[in-house]
């Protein structure tokens, strides 16, 4: 016994090339790529992927699990949500580590840990969420970035429970650049839509279809350009959370031209999903009652453009679930107090993988890039994110030639809806390695709960 094993015949897929070849696995890790047909590998225990792409396990760098959120919790524990990234080929996530207004972060942080320890079932890394900046917050900054959680979170709307003012905004950047962490943001503008919103329920427009007309694509608009402005003040990076507008795009796209430091992603929905899903009857725009919301072809054309020029580095999920009886529960007489978000981190890949690479989009290149090495360098998961000799053995294997059929009835995540009941996309994951242990095949999920590793974080 040697401890090697080799995924023989394969097509492996990185960010910039497409070759047919080997993996050869050690320890967990990636010990070579190449052909390594004739050579005398005895001893080796060897998978025939023949037919097959080998594709890095997915990072998804936006989840919100276990997470308190708009008087509610998400639905999905530790081992349901990373059970259900993992056979979506997911196989890191890095999850939003919420601050509950009055609570310390790094007592927040530590009781996000509590809740993923023993439970996560892929290797997992935090990102701050800052939602109230208490005198001294910023003086645990070097710490939480020490302790491998490099990036923060913070929001432009929701004011009163999780906005932070431009100020406080101001504070987190230039502090975060300190102490060598990022700041991810949440651009809306959160007052101008509190006032779109309570006219349409002074009209009596209760409904969970105005959640869209609340906020239209200039409040992302103009969020967008003031962080930029701010994050230049600050002479810090800035990172953009689940953008969904053609602006957005394009004041990023301007931002870069000028070399700033500034990165953005979209989400799975905001590319696949229009706003026609708010004309269905009754409570049904419920399910998509997202933040931002769905918007119509012209800015979905935007965004599949941002992504191929590469003004946009990262698809995510954001994966932020609420059982459909819960948002009628909370929110049925008034749209504002539906909780905002739905699942995804377990059809992210084979979602973009159909609409994206099987539908000519994107090339399979760039959807390895978006889906694994742009997020893995993005937020510092150095040994993630690509096939290549000593990074962690994290292997999706591909079947280009089979096809899923998403429904709420057979999937992972602990939910009551999918937005994609129904949909069949090309493309079958057909078995999924995280550090070189086979942990799902077929679509089951063959590992253990608790096996998942905390990841720290390289600082920037
Ligand atoms: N922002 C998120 O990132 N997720 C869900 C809700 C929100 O406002
Ligand atoms: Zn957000
Ligand atoms: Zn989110």
């Amino acid at each position: 016994m040697t401890g090697y094993s080799v995924l023989s015949g394969g097509t492996v897929v990185s960010s910039t090339t497409t070759v047919r070849g080997d993996v050869l696995v050690k320890d967990g890790k990636i010990a070579a790529v190449g052909e390594f047909g004739d050579l005398p590998l005895d001893g080796v225990e060897r998978v025939d992927v023949g037919g097959m792409l080998l594709v890095p396990g997915g990072v998804d760098v936006h989840t919100h699990i276990d997470s308190p959120m708009m008087g509610t919790v998400t639905a999905d524990d530790f081992e349901s949500a990373t059970i259900a990234a993992a056979v979506g080929g997911t196989t890191t996530v890095v999850d939003f580590a919420m601050q509950p207004k009055g609570n310390g972060l790094l007592e927040s942080l530590e009781a996000h840990h509590a809740k993923a320890r023993g439970k996560a079932v892929v290797d997992y890394g935090f990102h701050m969420c800052i939602t109230d900046l208490y005198p001294g917050a910023v003086g645990e900054f070097g710490e939480i970035v020490q302790s491998g959680v490099s990036s923060f979170k913070v929001f432009m709307a929701y004011r009163g429970t999780l906005m932070l003012d431009d100020g406080q905004m101001f504070d987190v950047l230039r502090q975060a650049r300190h102490t060598g962490g990022q700041v991810c943001v949440h651009a809306e503008n959160g007052d101008v839509i509190d006032r779109l919103a309570a006219d349409l329920v002074a009209a009596g427009k209760t409904g969970p279809e105005y959640h869209e007309v609340a906020r239209p694509p200039s409040t992302e608009v103009e969020a967008v350009r003031r962080a930029i402005r701010i994050a230049r003040m600050a002479d810090a990076p800035l990172y953009f959370v689940h953008l969904s507008t053609e602006g957005a795009v394009e004041a990023v796209a301007e931002a870069q031209s000028r070399d700033w430091a500034i990165a953005g992603e979209t989400c799975t929905h905001y590319l696949t999903l229009g706003r026609e899903f708010y004309d269905r009857p009754g409570f049904e725009p419920a399910k998509v009652v997202l933040t931002p919301p769905l918007r119509t072809q012209e800015h979905r054309d935007a965004l599949w453009r941002g992504l191929r020029a590469g003004s946009l580095g990262v698809v995510s999920s954001d994966h932020c679930p609420f059982c459909l009886e819960e948002k009628r529960r909370l929110g049925e007489h008034d749209f504002r107090l539906v909780p905002n978000g739905g699942p995804g981190v377990e059809h992210r890949m084979l979602v973009l993988y159909g609409e994206g690479v099987a539908r000519g989009r994107i090339s399979l290149t760039k959807f390895v890039d978006l889906t694994a090495t742009t997020p893995a360098r993005q937020f510092g998961l150095t040994g993630k994110g690509q096939l290549a000799p000593g990074f962690d053995a994290d292997i999706v294997v591909l079947d280009p030639q089979g096809s899923t059929t998403i429904s709420a009835a057979t999937q992972r995540q602990r939910m009551d809806y999918t937005p994609y009941e129904g949909w069949t996309v090309p493309g079958a994951v057909k078995a999924v390695y995280s550090r070189g242990e086979l942990i799902c095949r077929d679509g089951v999920f063959v590992g253990s709960a608790g096996r998942g590793r905390f990841v720290e974080r390289a600082a920037l």
